[in-house]
């Protein structure tokens, strides 16, 4: 890593910035507000130069505090746990859809690391308060309500936010502060304790699948309002508005550029079913014979507007007005949203899909947990494990049972925990069909003829997420039913960049997927912005070091539970390996057990990771991370 001429490596002194406590810096803003709601006691502290260099932001961050800042197992939804928010050096300035925050935690439905990436204001405020991150700590006795405007910090009463839904709790505060705070809220399943409760923000953007709305609800903080004034200190102004400018220019002019508007996530309905991956009851297949019912051209019948996070030019939020049985409302739909709540549960209306997605983002609720959850119900009730009856497509029982979730009402109570903890209390063949990895259930894509991308589910940070590898593209190119070593080098890649990069800086990576925005771009941002010349190899590392942290946050906290770690724990779920497609072109397929133990192994190596996929201990060594905790006895585990 070459440092800009200002940056002197471990001290961060230069001579010419702003002074913040301690800390000199550009890009980032070198101070963390901590907020301890047991004790009241709010305190500002310097984060190590040396620390946001090592991890960038957001992620990266996120994944450092809370591995020195938690004792190893404690409870995700104890007022010991912490809450993070957390943003990096791009985040918030005026770049390409830099309106992204990371929240993360221990989380509830796994019981390892957990994120979520939410687009709002509240990202750019927060920078503009002059914090690269938040801790909430401890838990208020009182529905609270935090405020944060620049230096100022208040806990305020929230009774009267407490059992309002989202939307409602964003409008409230809007009337009391002033329409120009950003919220961040949880609805009546994040208070409620839902497992996969989100943080829900501007009306429809929703953040933290683990569960990390949960963990807002159980320290009792209904929102948090920001407001910032202060401007965000970048190392080479000028250079800085013209690599934007450009960049602002290659998008627009990009082909897909047009389409992307129309259509955003969309789009990927037709091109899943069409490639045999769009999840269909519960992930027993990968077409669905209404697929074009709820696609983005069927989307597009409906679409009144769109939507964006902060200075985005390819807005992605689509908008819908729908109606359902005599009632009218908007809805803002996505791909993961309309796969999950459509073809999964065997829902084919669209108009019915925006109005369960509708009370996804009220309640707070992830929406692929959520079709998960309802798909599951279906084919428990459909293997006679619950008395209750629950058929494909039933739109009225699953609203219902949304709401059963939301306020844990008889089965609901048990739903609310995820597949994992749900498949455990209701047993039978159950597990077989419980469609999780490390309890966070699978995102958008059925893997049946897709060993790759079940490897990124398994292999992601947080459980089965698509976040960190969208791989099903890729391994359809390289041939999808293949199981090489050159899948997972690509795998790797992908998940440094996506996860690795873009989590930590952190910013949207669409402009780079979808309308060729280069990655040099970004690290052109990064140096303009903080002075430090990071290389392709600098941010591998990083990324690399940020995978073998959060590996380590997963090994000991379940450790400390009573868990030995396997390799067993990434394993996709046996559905794929057992039950092949029945339908379409690539019917008869299913993952083979030996392939995907090979690319597994090939994984751990490349990672430097044993055989059980623990971190080898000149792994750590070499990533420089033996320096971070005084704890030390995790690795008597860790071979060398
Ligand atoms: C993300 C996950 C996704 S990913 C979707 S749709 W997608 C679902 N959206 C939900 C929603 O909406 N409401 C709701 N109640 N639950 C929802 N759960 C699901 O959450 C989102 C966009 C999208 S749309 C994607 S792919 C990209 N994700 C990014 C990411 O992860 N990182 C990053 N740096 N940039 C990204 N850009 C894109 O952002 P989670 P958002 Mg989200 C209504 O939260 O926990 O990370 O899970 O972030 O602000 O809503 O933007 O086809
Ligand atoms: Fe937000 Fe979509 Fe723009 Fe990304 S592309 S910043 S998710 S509106």
């Amino acid at each position: 890593m070459r440092l800009g001429c200002f940056i002197n490596l471990g001290t961060f002194i230069n001579t010419c910035s702003p002074i913040f406590i301690g800390v000199n810096v550009f890009g980032w803003r070198g101070r963390l507000l901590r907020i301890n709601l047991s004790s009241k006691k709010v305190t500002t502290t310097a984060i190590d130069s040396e620390v946001l260099q090592k991890f960038l932001g957001g992620r990266g961050l996120a994944a450092y505090l809370l591995w020195k800042e938690l004792e190893p197992g404690t409870p995700p939804l104890s007022p010991s746990n912490k809450l993070i928010i957390s943003s990096g050096p791009l985040t918030g300035l005026p770049l390409p859809s830099s309106g992204k925050l990371v929240a993360a935690s221990k989380s509830p439905l796994t019981g390892g690391y957990g994120d979520g990436n939410v687009g709002t204001k509240a990202a750019v405020h927060l920078r503009k308060c002059g914090y690269d991150a938040l801790i909430i700590e401890g838990s208020a006795e009182k529905p609270t309500l935090i405020l944060v405007e620049d230096d100022k910090v208040e806990l305020v009463n929230a009774d009267h936010l407490w059992g309002l839904t989202a939307w409602e709790t964003e409008l409230r505060i809007g009337k009391e502060y002033g329409s120009d705070m950003s919220v961040l809220s949880i609805g009546p399943a994040g208070e409620n304790l839902v497992k996969f409760s989100t943080i829900i923000s501007e009306f429809g953007r929703s953040g933290g699948r683990p569960g990390i709305g949960a963990v807002m609800g159980s320290k009792k903080v209904k929102a948090i309002a920001i407001r910032g004034t202060k401007d965000v200190p970048i190392h080479s102004p000028n250079e800085f508005k013209n690599a934007v400018e450009e960049a602002y220019e290659h998008i627009k002019r990009d082909a897909n550029y047009e389409f992307w508007i129309r259509q955003g996530t969309m789009s990927t309905i037709l091109w899943a079913n069409e490639n045999s991956c769009l999840p269909t009851r519960n992930f027993r297949e990968g077409i669905f014979e209404e697929a074009s019912k709820i696609s983005g051209d069927a989307m597009e019948l409906i679409k009144v507007r769109q939507k964006g996070c902060p200075y985005c030019e390819i807005p992605c939020g689509n908008i819908v007005r729908y109606g359902v049985n005599g009632t009218s409302n908007e809805s803002e739909l996505d791909y993961e949203n309309v796969a999950m709540l459509g073809s999964n549960i065997g829902l084919g209306d669209l108009h019915k899909v925006s109005d369960l997605n509708l009370m996804a983002d009220l309640y707070g609720l992830d929406t692929i947990s959520l079709g998960n959850v309802l798909a599951f119900t279906a084919e428990l009730s459909e293997s006679r494990l619950i008395d209750e009856r629950v058929e494909w497509g039933d739109y009225r029982k699953f609203k219902e049972l949304i709401e059963d979730i939301t306020y844990r009402r008889g089965l609901g109570d048990v739903l609310a925990e995820g597949v994992r903890y749900a498949s455990s209390k209701i047993g039978g063949n159950s597990a077989n069909f419980a469609m999780h990895v490390k309890g966070l259930e699978i995102s958008a894509y059925d893997c049946h003829a897709a060993p790759g991308m079940a490897l990124a589910y398994s292999t992601s940070p947080i459980g089965a997420h698509h976040k960190d590898a969208w791989f099903i593209a890729t391994e359809i190119k390289l041939g999808r039913l293949q199981y090489s070593k050159e899948k997972i080098e690509r795998l790797v890649w992908m998940q440094n960049v996506r996860g690795g990069l873009f989590e930590s800086l952190t910013t949207c990576r669409f402009p780079w997927l979808e309308t060729s925005l280069s990655l040099d771009a970004y690290l052109k941002f990064l140096k303009l912005a903080t002075g430090v010349n990071y290389s392709w190899d600098d941010i591998h590392l990083i990324a690399n070091r940020i995978y073998t942290l959060i590996r380590t946050f997963w090994i000991r906290e379940y450790l400390a539970d009573g868990i030995k770690w396997s390799s067993s724990m990434d394993m996709p779920p046996k559905r794929w390996f057992e039950e092949p497609l029945s339908k379409g072109p690539l019917a008869g397929n299913k993952l083979s057990i030996d392939g995907y133990r090979k690319m597994l192994s090939w994984y751990y190596e490349m990672r430097g990771w044993d055989e059980d996929g623990i971190p080898k201990k000149s792994t750590i060594i070499k990533l420089g991370l033996s320096d971070i905790t005084p704890k030390l006895d995790i690795y008597a585990s860790l071979k060398e």
